[in-house]
C-alpha cells in the first residue's frame, strides 16, 4: 500500500497538478490533444500551381502512390476535395477549386468552400501571385483567418539558374523572395515561403512549419507537428519534445495507477495506449517503410533502411504482425512484449502495474525511436 501511494504521488507529480482527480483530467486532456484533434488545411491557387503535389508531399506520398491526389492534370474540381493524412485521418488537406476565372468574387468563393471549416489557408503560386490570389487573401484576413503564401517549384528556378557563371544560390532565393514580397506588398502581414514540394528538406518548408506552430492554438500545433514529414533535424527534435511531454499522460492512463478507483480510468492495464503512443512516434518520425523509401530516394542512399537494427522499430514495422500479436495477447503480455523490444528495460513482471515503470518504458522506447531517427537523418545528410 505504501509503495502504491508513492506511485500515485509520483504520477501526480509528473502531471504538475495537485490532486489525483486533476491529474486524471490533465492526462485525459493531453492524450486527447495528441491523438484526437482534427486539423483542416485549405490549399488553393491557380491551376497548375502545384496544389496537388504539395498536398501529396505533406501526406508523405509520391504522386503515383495509391490515394495520392492526381497531379499534372488540368481538369479542375468544382468542389473542395478532402485528402486524409495516411496515418492521421483527422488531419485533412482540402484541395480547393481553382480561383482562376475573370469574374472571381472572393466573398462568394469563401462562402461556397465553407471558410469556417478550415484552420488555415495556403495560397500557392508558381510565379507571381495574381489579383485573385490577393483578393482572396484580403477576404480571408477580414474574416480573421490565417493564410500563408507559397511560391512553389523553387527547385525548377534554382535548376534554371544553376548553369549561369555567377550563380549564387542565396542571392537567387533572395531575389525570388523580394519579387514575391513586392508583388504582395498591398497585403498586410503577407508571409511568403519558397517551397519545393519535390524536396521539402530544402528552402522554406521548416520555416513554414515553425511559423504555423507559433500561430496555431496549442492542440492544433500537436496535430500539425505530428503530421508533417521529418524534413529536418529541427523538426524531428520538436516532435520528440512533444512526445516527451505527453509520455507521463500515456503512462498514467495506461493503467499504471488504475488500481485506484477513479472514474474514467480502466482497471486493467490498458496496453493499447502504450502501443498507440509508440506507433504514433514511429509514424511521426517517418520510420515507416514508405517514408524511409522516399527519403532514401530523395538523398540517393538506397541502403538507408538497412541501417535500422532497433528491435522496437522493426517490431513496429511489421505492423500487421504487431496488431495480430496485440489481439492475441492479453494486456499484460503486450507490455511484456514491448519491454522485450526496448533495450535496457528488462522484464515487466515485477513492477508491471506501476506508473513509474510504465513511464520509464515509454521514455526509454521514445528515446530509442528518436535516436534511430537521428542516425537515419545523419546518414541522409539532413541537418
Ligand atoms: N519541380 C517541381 N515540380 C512541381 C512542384 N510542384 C508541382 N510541380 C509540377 O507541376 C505540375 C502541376 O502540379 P499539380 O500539383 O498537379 O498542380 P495543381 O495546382 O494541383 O493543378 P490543378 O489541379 O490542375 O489545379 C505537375 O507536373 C507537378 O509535378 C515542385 O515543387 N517542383
Ligand atoms: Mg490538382
Amino acid at each position: 500500500m505504501a509503495s502504491q501511494n508513492a506511485d500515485i504521488n509520483e504520477a501526480i507529480l509528473a502531471s504538475g497538478e495537485s490532486t489525483l482527480e486533476r491529474a486524471t483530467a490533465r492526462a485525459q486532456e493531453q492524450t486527447n490533444e495528441l491523438f484526437n484533434i482534427s486539423l483542416n488545411i485549405a490549399v488553393t491557387g491557380e491551376t497548375g500551381s502545384g496544389k496537388s503535389t504539395f498536398i501529396n508531399a505533406i501526406r508523405g506520398l509520391s504522386d503515383d502512390d495509391e490515394g495520392a491526389a492526381e497531379t499534372g492534370v488540368t481538369e479542375t474540381t468544382k468542389e473542395p476535395t478532402p485528402y486524409k493524412h495516411p496515418t492521421m485521418p483527422r488531419v485533412v488537406l482540402w484541395d480547393l477549386p481553382g480561383i482562376g476565372s475573370a469574374n472571381f468574387k472572393a466573398k462568394t468563393y469563401l462562402k461556397d468552400v465553407k471558410i469556417d471549416n478550415y484552420d488555415f489557408f495556403i495560397i500557392i503560386s508558381s510565379e507571381r501571385f495574381r489579383e485573385n490570389d490577393k483578393m482572396l487573401a484580403k477576404e480571408i484576413q477580414k474574416r480573421k483567418k490565417l493564410f500563408y503564401f507559397i511560391r512553389s517549384k523553387i527547385d525548377n528556378d534554382i535548376r534554371a539558374e544553376e548553369g549561369r557563371r555567377n550563380f549564387n544560390r542565396e542571392e537567387t532565393l533572395s531575389k525570388i523572395r523580394r519579387y514575391c514580397e513586392e508583388n504582395l506588398k498591398e497585403i498586410q502581414n503577407a508571409r511568403v515561403f519558397l517551397i519545393s514540394s519535390k524536396n521539402l528538406s530544402e528552402y522554406d518548408f521548416e520555416a513554414l512549419v515553425f511559423t504555423l506552430m507559433s500561430d496555431l492554438p496549442e492542440q492544433k500545433q500537436k496535430a500539425l507537428l505530428q503530421s508533417v514529414p521529418v524534413s529536418s533535424l529541427a523538426i524531428l527534435e520538436k516532435k520528440v519534445k512533444m512526445f516527451e511531454k505527453a509520455a507521463w499522460a500515456a503512462a498514467f492512463l495506461s493503467g499504471g495507477i488504475a488500481v485506484v478507483p477513479v472514474p474514467g480510468l480502466s482497471l486493467a492495464c490498458d496496453a493499447s495506449i502504450l502501443v498507440t503512443f509508440f506507433t504514433s512516434c514511429y509514424h511521426a518520425f517517418g520510420l515507416d517503410d514508405k517514408s524511409l523509401d522516399r527519403l532514401a530516394e530523395q538523398v540517393n542512399k538506397p541502403h538507408l533502411k538497412s541501417l535500422i537494427k532497433s528491435p522496437l522499430v522493426l517490431g513496429l514495422a511489421s505492423d500487421s504482425a504487431m496488431r495480430l500479436q496485440m489481439s492475441a495477447l492479453a494486456g499484460q503480455s503486450v507490455v511484456e512484449y514491448l519491454c522485450s523490444l526496448v533495450p535496457g528495460v528488462g522484464s515487466a513482471a515485477a513492477s508491471l502495474m506501476s506508473f513509474g515503470f510504465t513511464y520509464y518504458l515509454l521514455q526509454k522506447g521514445l528515446k530509442e525511436l528518436a535516436d534511430t531517427t537521428r542516425a537515419v537523418l545523419r546518414e541522409a545528410g539532413l541537418q
